[in-house]
Order: C-alpha cells, then structure tokens, then sequence
C-alpha cells in the first residue's frame, strides 16, 4: 500500500475527538467524592496518543522472541558449571527438580560457552530498552483501578505482578552481576536462578492469553484502523493518530496532541538497543569492537604482551601470597592412595602440549583464542596410575578465601586432549594474574573452571569433600 492510499484512508476514517476536559464519565470506576475520584485522584493520567494495542504488540514480539533465548541460555549456564559432580560446583544446591535438565558438558566446540553467555549477557542488555518500552507501553493498565474487581481479574494481576516482578528482577540481578560482581557475593545465583523460573512461568501464562490478541493486532488492517507498520514508518508525528479505543484499554480516552510519531517511538528504542549492543558486545565478539565495548567491566585495557588479556580476580583481590606461589610452591596430584608431590619444574619436565582456548567469563566478557601450553590432565591422572581411563577430578588453589578456589571437573573435561594444566600463555610463563605457577585450562567450559594457583589435583570421587 503506498503512502498515497493511506492518506485518503485517513482522511476518510472517522476522527477521534478528544473529550473536553473534565468532561465526561468518570475514566475509571471508583469512588467518587463530588467529581473527584478517589483512586485516580493522585494518579498521573497517562495521555500519550502512542498508546495502544499496536505499539504494545511490536515491543511484544521482541520480547517474545528474546526472551526464550535468554531463559535457554541461562539454563545453559547453569548447566555448564556442572553442578551435579559436587556441591562445590553448585551455586543453587536447593534446585530440586527445577535441575532436571542438567547434562555433562561437552568440551565441543571449544568456544561454547563463549557463544551461549556472550548471547545471554549480551541480548540480556540489550533487550533493556525494549523491556522499558514495553512496560512504559501498558503502564496504565499496571495502574488500573480498583486493584483488583473479581477472582479471575485478581489471579490475572497476580500474574502481572509476578511477570514484571519477575522480569524487572532477572534484568537488574543479571545487570548488576555484570558490572559489580561483588555485590552478591555468592547469592547472585540462586537469586538470578530461581528469578529465572518464577518469571517464566508468568511469561508464559502472559503469552498464553495474550498472544491471539497480539497476533490479530499486527495483522489487522481494517479501514477503520489501517495500522501496521509499513504504514506507522512512514507516518509524521503531525500525522499521528491515536488507535481506536478497544477492549485492551490501553487507547487513552483523552489522548493529548502527538509530540512524536510511532516510528519515532520506535526508532528511539532501536537505537538504544544498538547502542547498548555497541557499547557491550565487544567484550565477547573481540576483535576491533573490543575497543568499543565501554560497558564491559573487565579488560578494556588489559595490558600488552603475552599475558595481556582479561583478568577476573588478579592475585592481589584474591589474596594470594608472594610465598605461596615462590620456589617453594609444590603440585599435589592425588589417586586413590596413591600421591605425588612435584616442584615447578618437574611439571614442566613432563610431556608438554599446546591449545587454543579462550577464557569465557558467566558475566559475559570473554578472550579471543590464546595459546596455553602446560601438561595435560590426563597426563597427571596418569602419574597416580589413573592412565587408562582418566577419572573426574577435583581441583585446588593455593587461594584461601573465595568462592573460586575449587572446583571438580568432569573425566570428559579431563580426558579431552586440550585440557591442560597451563604453565604458560602465548609463549611465555603464566604472570601471576593469570595464574602462575600453574592454572587449568578446559575447551567449552566457563571461566570458574580455570583455577588459577592450582595447588592440588584430586582424581577419583571418593575423598572429595562434600
Ligand atoms: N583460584 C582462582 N581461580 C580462578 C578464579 C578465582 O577467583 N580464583 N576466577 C575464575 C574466573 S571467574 C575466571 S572468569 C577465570 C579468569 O581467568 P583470568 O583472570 O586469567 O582471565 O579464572 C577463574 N579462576
Ligand atoms: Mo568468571
């Protein structure tokens, strides 16, 4: 349909003639005292003529497809972290069957969980305009009064609750684990975990009842309303009409003059998400977008040389020791009842082995390839006699405080031939940030199943601390 048509439609449509001021019925039932109404007395009226069904249903479908991304790669971090080996690794021990969905996971491809938390972080912060838009699009009916007018009406604001609740909840728990990671120490999981499920449950609920209204909205185009969006792009803030009223309320029944157009509306939204999309991705897509990346919190300037890559926690916020990891710093591998204790540079008289593997944090930054050369974990499980068939093991740093310290990997993570105790980095010895004397390095796996300043390699389940 060209512009052209649209113009004779609109002006053949009927106009909507705002209400003279005061006039009227009351907007919304409610006690009255004289004119006034009680509930809405101090209430704002919320005018803008951009509101309705239309505007509400684009931002809804963004949402509806990000959503589930979000949802299915969070789960998938927690999965990553393979919880099911040991306590230590779970971060949400009362999951109950909420963790019915976890599996081993894989070391293939090597830059999994790269992908899947660069996407969750990434779209999570760039899904916050819309979210805003979404919420600031049905803001009147959040507000409607009375609260509550039946039993149904009532379980379907407790699920309005619960979905914004919800939702406001999982984006500012995730955003602040991002930027502050130590702002929860600990119960950011759990907290971000269960969030995760009460707020999809609401969202689905939400979709369930929602989505044949919003489907009929988008595909709508009536003479007596011809919105959709090739139209909506190409109509002016002078042109713009406010929708006509229906059954979702969200049409304002005394809208005010237009001050920007649905595309305007529209553009704005889009360009935030772009530029939060601009100002974050870089941290896990690298290359020259690094640079750009000012939102990410680690590692804009990570310094040059080998070991000039991103740092978690370096040795210092980690409290390690000078001595700990001197001349008399000492590896413990472990076996059953079999031990061996060897000094630095017996580990780097044993067979050496190279790998490219990234470091992907949870919080969604994460290295380009990095060339770790060490001994492989395999190779040590060995040295105890656990040759043959490498088992699970539990690994140990030198650290004494800290949630990160330990953590236990699976025997498909150790017998995976890339998986190395790392002594050194893109040619030169580990600096003590990274890890030196020795650190794990695992293909697929979260950043936390590094251990850095490792102490002490346990195979075999039976004597790990539970
Ligand atoms: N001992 C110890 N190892 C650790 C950590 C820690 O806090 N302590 N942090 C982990 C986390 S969360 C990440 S993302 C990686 C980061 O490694 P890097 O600092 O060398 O980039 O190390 C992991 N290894
Ligand atoms: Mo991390």
């Amino acid at each position: 349909m060209g512009g052209g048509s649209f113009r004779v439609r609109a002006a053949t449509r009927p106009t909507i003639r705002p209400p003279p001021r005061g006039a009227g019925p009351p907007c919304r039932t409610g006690p009255t005292v004289g004119r006034v109404n009680v509930f809405t007395r101090f209430l704002p009226r919320w005018r803008s003529p951009l509101r309705g069904p239309w505007l509400t249903s684009v931002f809804a479908v963004a949402l509806l497809v990000g959503i589930p991304v979000l949802f299915v790669t969070g789960l998938l971090s927690y999965a990553a972290y393979n919880p099911e080996l040991t306590p230590v690794n779970d971060k949400t021990p009362d999951k109950g069957l909420l963790g019915f969905y976890l599996f081993s996971w894989p070391t293939h491809p090597y830059w999994l969980y790269r992908l899947t938390q660069g996407v969750h972080v990434t779209l999570g912060i760039v899904l916050v305009p819309v979210l805003l838009a979404k919420l600031w699009s049905v803001v009147p009916k959040l507000f409607e009064l009375p609260p509550v007018r039946s039993v149904v009406h009532g379980l379907e604001r407790l699920s309005l609750l619960l979905l914004v609740g919800g939702a406001l909840f999982e984006f500012v728990t995730g955003v602040l684990n991002v930027q502050l990671q130590y702002l929860f120490p600990g119960s950011f999981y759990p907290l971000h975990f269960y969030g995760a499920w009460v707020f999809i449950g609401a969202f689905l609920a939400h979709v369930a009842l929602r989505l044949p209204r919003t489907v009929r909205t988008l595909r709508r185009r009536s003479l007596r309303d011809p919105r959709d969006l090739r139209t909506e792009l190409r109509t002016p803030a002078a042109r713009t009409r406010p929708e006509l009223p229906d059954a979702t309320g969200l049409v304002p029944r005394d809208p005010a003059p237009p001050t920007t157009s649905r595309r305007g509306a529209l553009a704005m939204v889009g360009l935030g998400s772009l530029t939060l999309f601009v100002v974050t991705a870089g941290q896990s897509i690298g290359g020259s977008l690094r640079g750009t990346a000012l939102l990410a919190p680690h590692g804009r300037d990570p310094g040059s040389g080998p070991n000039g890559f991103q740092i978690n926690k370096g040795m210092r916020s980690a409290r390690i020791q000078e001595r700990d990891i001197g001349p008399d710093w000492r590896l413990t591998v472990r076996g059953g009842a079999r031990r061996s204790v060897l000094t630095r540079p017996q580990v780097a008289r044993l067979p050496r082995h190279t790998a490219a593997l990234p470091i992907a944090c949870v919080e969604g930054w994460s290295t380009s390839d990095q060339e770790w050369e060490g001994v492989r974990l395999a190779d040590l499980a060995a040295l105890v006699g656990l040759g043959d068939a490498p088992p699970a093991v539990f690994v140990e740093s030198v650290q004494r405080q800290g949630s990160f310290r330990m953590v236990a990997l699976s025997a498909e993570q150790v017998r995976d031939p890339r998986s190395l105790l790392a002594l050194r980095v893109n040619g030169a010895d580990l600096s003590p940030d990274h890890g030196y004397p020795a650190r794990v390095i695992v293909p697929g796996a979260p950043g936390v199943m590094n251990t850095k300043w490792v102490r002490q390699l346990n195979f075999g389940e039976s004597t790990w601390p539970t």
